[in-house]
């Protein structure tokens, strides 16, 4: 299986996050490619290529509000001018219920364009996100291409961003940009995200479109982040309804429990007719993960890999989360190599 890779992720690096209240050091960081970058190398899971320059901020603007992709283009720059080269970071949101314009002020757009304060934005986050979209839309391009399967490893992550907010260490979907690209191309695409967060944004981004199917397991909303969404009731709106598939589970999920969730949306995916799937391939649902709450062993990412290729459909692995950064390397290249073994 063929890597989609570049350092251009690292300068989205030094983040600090709001956890229980205090800001810590981010646990998105760039060791975490690395790491999983040195894993692919060891096991020779397959060659490894830069992406293409593929226009990734343009290409963006097929799932993001052009707006919002102008804004992460140019808030640092304007950030700075004013605070200097430190990190800009949503602290304010708009009231509920209330009519929206777009602030002028620097506050008030950080807060328009964000979800949550979990997306701090520093000098090279923006170059990397775009990286990372063009990692995405070559691995796409080679599946066009005829490939199997494919690895884009995307940083950061995408699965929090909606169409016009960042949130949760996501500012671009990766993946929900690769299923657009596929879905214009003529393709029916399904998407598998099992990171252990709900990716509420690629849900959101896909909700009312019957030509999409979105699957997620992940930690309920009534334990976890995102907390607003992922629950089993949000079926999909209007022609989508019944084509966005939650498989929310309590804190402590080991393999048992989890293959069986698995098992439920591998079979929603083969009754849908999929003929390409994206995988959003989060590692945080690993026992060690330090803000997950999952019970996964290394050797559980081997079965998973299994199950995903028992689909027999034409794979497009994107990197999302996994913050256990000692074990992430081996994690994910399990699901890759039992994947390619099956
Ligand atoms: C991004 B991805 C934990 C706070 C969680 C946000 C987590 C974002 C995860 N106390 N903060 O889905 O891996
Ligand atoms: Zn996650």
């Amino acid at each position: 299986m063929e890597t989609i890779f570049t350092t251009d992720h690292e300068g989205h690096a030094d983040t600090f996050e709001l956890i229980d209240g205090q800001m810590l050091p981010g646990f998105e960081m760039p060791r975490r490619a690395q790491i999983v970058i040195d894993r692919v190398r060891a096991v020779a899971l397959g060659p490894i290529s830069a992406p293409e320059p593929l226009g990734g901020a343009e290409a963006a603007k097929r799932v993001h509000a052009p707006a919002y992709v102008d804004f992460l283009a140019t808030i640092h720059d304007r950030w700075r001018a004013h605070y200097g080269d430190r990190q800009a970071l949503a602290f304010t949101f708009p009231c509920r219920n209330l009519h929206q314009k777009v602030p002028e002020s620097l506050a008030g757009q950080l807060g328009y364009y964000a979800f949550d304060a979990g997306a701090p934005i520093v000098a090279g986050t923006f170059k990397a996100a775009v990286a990372a979209v063009d990692t995405a839309l070559t691995g796409t391009q080679r599946i066009e291409g005829g490939a199997t399967s494919v690895f884009s490893l995307c940083r950061p992550p995408g699965h929090h961003a909606t169409a016009d907010q960042a949130g949760g260490y996501c500012y671009l979907n990766n993946a929900a940009i690769a299923a657009e690209t596929f879905a214009r191309a003529g393709r029916r695409v399904a998407i598998l995200d099992v990171d252990y967060h709900h990716g509420n944004g690629t849900q959101a981004i896909f909700y009312d479109r019957p030509d999409v199917l979105v699957v997620s397991l992940h930690g309920h909303p009534l334990d976890e982040y995102p907390y607003f969404a992922g629950y089993e009731d949000e079926r999909g709106a209007g022609a989508g309804e019944g084509f966005n598939l939650n498989l929310p589970m309590r804190w402590g999920a080991a393999w048992d429990r989890y293959a069986e969730a698995l098992e439920t949306g591998c079979r929603r995916i083969a009754a849908f007719g999929a003929d390409v799937l994206v995988v959003s391939l989060g590692l945080d649902t690993y026992k060690e993960d330090p803000i997950s709450h999952f019970r996964l062993e290394h050797q559980d990412y081997l079965r998973m890999g299994e199950r995903i290729a028992a689909l027999r459909l034409p794979t497009h692995f994107v990197m999302e989360g996994g913050y256990a950064v000692e074990a992430l390397g081996i994690n994910t290249v399990n699901v890759l190599t039992a994947f390619q073994g099956a």
